[in-house]
């Protein structure tokens, strides 16, 4: 357990924080709305060091540098070998008297970038995820039974005969080849998962999961990290995330993550209840990263590494590595401003496992957006560009299709 982050109060240290967005890759549509992307939001008074040495890295950033620098000198270590320092607070209170914490943080990120035994100095941004809007169409009437399967459109075969739908991804047509394995794991990095669902319930497809969002406030469960990833939602009242997100709010629950885990199965399927996964017989586990207002990088980070099997310090074993890693959120900020989200999909698709980001949401540019712009996860947009937007998607793209996988 990271008790340094678990006993952390986001709310008073949030001052300034920001925005990042977070889409479905797998499966649903969005009305893309052309908008201004909003601005970056991190953290407050956080910054994330990665130094070029492994060894003796606490003795290389030396009390009168942190000093000097107006850090603390007490950084917490993420799975990934950086460092989350904190301000201290005697430069917070100056920053703050002068209204430029948030300047602060950017200052210092950019003295850590010029230090040469500093790999790389980054921000802790907050992701968010983003609302779907499911199109509702007309009776399908085909397989399977789950009564609301008519209205999963983007699942039906591709056409516009009856029964059919313009953009769907044709499963039914894909169900006559298989339906899936159970030892297919894919894990779903979002807000966690409502297990007692009626259409979840006692369902063989619902793996074991981990709950890493280390803030309280944000994980809105009582405490910080824990072994039960169970969504209690993350809905907000007015004003109550506007300095982490940008939104005043108020916003009702998303269940984000529970929807994100049905469209890729842990549903129960063809039970006469409720929807239809994608794979029938899928293993999925829930890593809960994002809570009220979002999650930062680095818990989301940690729930990178740990879903693709690697040690997390606090975090018990995943005995389900996953083979696929979904990370429907994101945010504004091209991936080079974010190397410790580079270096945390680097170590997941190094292990074998591919990561699907979402891209395209709100019909942003996916150069301007991360993990969308990172290297190596394959983009899932939800929506084709309209010719006029300008706006780059890209549809299930893969940079790279691995040659090992599990
Ligand atoms: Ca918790
Ligand atoms: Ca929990
Ligand atoms: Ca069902």
């Amino acid at each position: 357990m990271n008790k340094v982050l678990s006993n952390r109060n986001m709310v008073a240290r949030l001052a300034c924080a920001t925005t990042l967005t977070a889409t479905t890759a797998i499966g649903t549509i969005n009305a893309a709305v052309a908008e201004e992307p909003p601005r970056p939001r991190f953290v407050p008074g956080q910054v994330i060091v990665k130094f070029k040495s492994v060894e003796g890295q606490r003795a290389e950033m030396a009390p009168a540098m942190m000093a000097s620098l107006g850090l603390r000198s007490e950084p917490t270590r993420t799975s990934g070998g950086e460092f989350i320092f904190d301000l201290s607070q005697s430069a917070i209170s100056a920053a703050a008297a002068e209204d430029k914490t948030e300047a602060k943080v950017l200052e210092v990120v950019e003295q850590l970038n010029e230090m040469d035994k500093v790999e790389y100095a980054q921000p802790n941004w907050i992701l968010q995820h983003q609302l779907r809007q499911v199109r509702v169409m007309a009776e399908n009437g085909n397989n399977p039974d789950d009564p609301l399967f008519s209205q999963q459109w983007h699942f039906h075969n591709n056409g516009t005969d009856e029964g059919e739908s313009p953009g769907g991804i044709s499963l039914p047509k894909r169900w006559q080849k298989g339906v899936g394995k159970n030892e297919v794991v894919v894990a779903v990095v979002d807000t966690g998962i409502l297990p007692d669902h009626a259409d979840i319930v006692g369902s063989p497809n619902l793996g074991k999961g981990f709950d890493f969002i280390s803030d309280s406030f944000v994980g809105n469960d009582g405490d910080g990290r824990d072994d039960d990833p169970t969504d209690p939602g993350d809905g907000y009242s007015f004003f109550e995330c506007f300095f982490l997100n940008g939104d005043f709010g108020p916003q009702d629950d998303s269940w984000h993550g529970t929807h994100v885990a049905g469209t890729v199965g842990v549903v129960n399927t063809n039970n006469g209840e409720g929807v239809a996964g994608s794979a029938w017989n899928v293993t999925i586990v829930p890593v809960r990263v994002l809570g009220k207002c979002g999650g930062s990088t680095t818990d989301i980070n940690d729930g990178i590494r740990w879903a693709a099997g690697l040690e997390v310090d606090g975090a018990p074993e995943n005995l389900n590595p996953a083979k696929i890693i979904n990370l429907s959120l994101g945010g504004p900020g091209a991936c080079t401003d974010s190397p410790a989200t580079q270096a945390a999909i680097n170590d997941a698709v190094a292990q074998g496992t591919t990561v699907i980001v979402a891209a395209g949401n709100n019909a942003r540019d996916a150069s301007q957006d991360h993990p969308a712009s990172c290297d190596n996860p394959c983009r899932s947009s939800e929506r084709r560009p309209r010719a006029s937007s300008g706006t780059l998607f890209e549809l299930r793209r893969c940079d790279r299709y691995h040659g090992t996988r599990r």
